[in-house]
């Protein structure tokens, strides 16, 4: 539409309806841009489950998160869609939450266990620097869960 067909439409009645009809129609638009939900992009991930402490098999599992997402979703996701996936969460009031345990298996604090959330990229390990409600993972990364010991300083 045209500054001069606009103005066409302004000088007559009918042009006139036309017009507020016009005004509306991009009212309803600017309000549904507004309003509309933004559909966020999937990410997927992988997530391994390993526990050579009591020689249970590794378990490979995909699952998503959306952009800027958390693992802690990827894991409900799963949890949700997996029968063979479990997971428990214990609340840390300075850290937020930890992974409790993974399929039945609980990190202990006499035996000294823990899961460890690592990130394997081209055959290489690194340790999460935070936990499972901050982590926001990568498109296809590759997250471990590894049931491990841990020992006293
Ligand atoms: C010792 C220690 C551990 C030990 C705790 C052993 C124990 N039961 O005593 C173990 C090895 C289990 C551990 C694990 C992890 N830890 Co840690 N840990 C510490 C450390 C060095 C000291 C904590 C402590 O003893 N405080 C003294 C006691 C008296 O206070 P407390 O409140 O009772 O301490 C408890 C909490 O700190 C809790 N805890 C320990 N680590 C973590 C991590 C998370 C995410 C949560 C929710 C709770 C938590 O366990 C302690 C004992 O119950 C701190 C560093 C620090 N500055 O605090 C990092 C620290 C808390 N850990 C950290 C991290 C990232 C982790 C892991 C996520 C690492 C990983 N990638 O696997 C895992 C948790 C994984 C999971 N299952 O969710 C980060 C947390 C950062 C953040 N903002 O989230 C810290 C701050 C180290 C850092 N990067 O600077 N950790």
């Amino acid at each position: 539409m045209t500054i001069s067909s606009l103005w066409h439409l302004e000088g007559n009645k009918n042009g006139q309806a036309a017009l507020q009809m016009l005004q509306q129609q991009q009212l309803d638009i600017a309000a549904n841009v507004i309003l509309w939900p933004v559909s966020l992009a999937t990410l997927p991930i992988r997530l391994s489950v390993e526990n050579d402490l009591s020689n249970m098999a590794p378990e490979s599992h995909f699952s998503s998160v959306v952009e800027g997402g958390v693992l802690l979703s990827a894991l409900r996701r799963l949890q949700e869609t997996q029968q063979d996936f479990k997971f428990t969460v214990k609340e840390d009031p300075d850290f937020g939450l930890l992974l409790e345990s993974v399929n039945g298996v609980a990190g202990n604090q006499h035996e000294q266990t823990y899961w460890e959330i690592l990130s394997e990229s081209s055959g290489g390990y690194s340790r999460l620097d935070v936990g499972i409600g901050c982590y926001k993972p990568k498109p296809n990364e590759h997250i471990i869960l590894r049931f491990s010991t841990w020992h006293k300083q």
